[in-house]
């Protein structure tokens, strides 16, 4: 399979990120689309193409327009503030009362925009962001074309941007942006899978009140792991959505087995809805040696559910999400891939 990739990738190299209290190098880091890369061209995936430039139109598609304004700007404005740091939220809207109105300084603006404190905007980051979203959707129109499955290597990654918020790692929602493209090239239906190890909340709300576009994810269950207010089993769509949107929360430790049962689910709702593109968020987070995430699965196993996509037998586009085993990373994710291939 064809390989859509971009060195602009590099331009998101934050420095700091807040972990357990602690400032922290980032684990979402240049070094992981490299090791990534390698491996594609050690096994000799196949090609790999520089992305098509989409501009802003297919982002405006799914995301608010302010909100874009906002990542445009944030590392000027906040440098205009007099701050000589990365752009980083520490104040936040209350939950108990909300007013429409969004701060005009930058700190304010950060905190209406950010889910969560972790995730710095550095110089760079909007750019890198712009190139990702592109080679999500070249992946995507490589197999619109007639490719029986292509390979995004995204980074920064997507899956928790919502339509008007970033943290996580993510800013611009890559497979979002990916699958609402498949739609306006005429897609009927799209089938979005995230197997990351986090809950694609950001993936979710976008497509909660719709039926053409089936959202499922299995994840690390919200009441012990990141995003936390999100991923519940009982989050099944609403409206026309309605039992559009599936999550697969899974405890602590575990291993493929269980994971599997729920994959095997997963993959029985996808063939019924029996979409026109499947697009799989692909985080291999759930590696057993993942410094930030709870879940046991091996290296093998990747290489075995990339085998029980393929079996369904849909044009599929892997979207690169999460993993922070930067060592292994290449081989986790090439193993989904070639397991794919078969
Ligand atoms: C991004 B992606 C764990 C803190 C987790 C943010 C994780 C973002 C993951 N104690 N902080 O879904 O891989
Ligand atoms: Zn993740």
């Amino acid at each position: 399979m064809r390989t859509v990739y971009s060195d602009k990738h590099k331009l998101r190299d934050a420095k700091i990120e807040i972990f357990e209290g602690q400032i922290v190098a980032p684990f979402e880091c240049p070094k992981r689309a490299e090791y990534i890369l390698n491996r594609v061209k050690e096994v000799n995936l196949g090609d790999i193409i520089e992305p098509r430039d989409y501009g802003l139109e297919p982002v405006f598609a799914v995301h608010d327009k302010d909100y874009i304004k906002f990542l445009e700007t944030c590392i000027e404005e906040w440098k205009a503030a007099g701050c000589d740091s990365e752009a980083i939220a520490n104040c936040w809207p209350t939950r108990t009362m909300n007013s429409p109105h969004i701060p005009n300084h930058i700190e304010g603006k950060i905190g209406y925009y950010a889910l969560a404190a972790e995730t710095t905007i550095s110089e760079g980051t909007w750019e890198a962001a712009l190139a990702s979203k592109d080679v999500a959707v070249t992946a995507t129109d490589l197999v619109l074309e007639g490719e029986n499955v292509a390979f995004g290597l995204c980074r920064p990654p997507g899956h928790h941007a919502a339509v008007d918020q970033f943290g996580g790692y993510c800013f611009l929602n890559n497979a979002a942006i990916a699958a609402q493209h498949a739609c306006d090239q005429g897609a009927k239906r799209v089938a979005i899978l995230d197997v990351d190890f986090h809950h694609g909340n950001g993936t979710q709300q976008i497509f909660y009140d719709r039926d053409d576009v089936m959202f499922l994810s299995i994840h690390g269950d919200p009441m012990d792991a990141f995003p936390y207010f999100l991923g519940h089993a009982d989050e099944i769509g609403e409206g026309k959505g309605k039992n559009y949107t599936f999550n697969y929360p899974l405890p602590p430790k575990s291993n493929y087995d269980k994971w599997g049962k729920a994959l095997d689910d997963a993959l029985l709702k996808v063939k019924d809805y029996a979409p026109d593109i499947l697009i799989i968020s692909l985080g291999v987070d759930t590696f057993e040696n993942d410094p930030i995430s709870f879940f046991k699965l091996t290296s093998n196993d990747f290489t075995n559910y990339g085998k029980r996509i393929a079996k369904i037998g849909l044009p599929t586009v892997f979207i690169m999400e999460g993993g922070y085993a930067v060592e292994e990373i290449g081989i986790n994710t090439v193993n989904v891939l070639q397991g794919f291939d078969g």
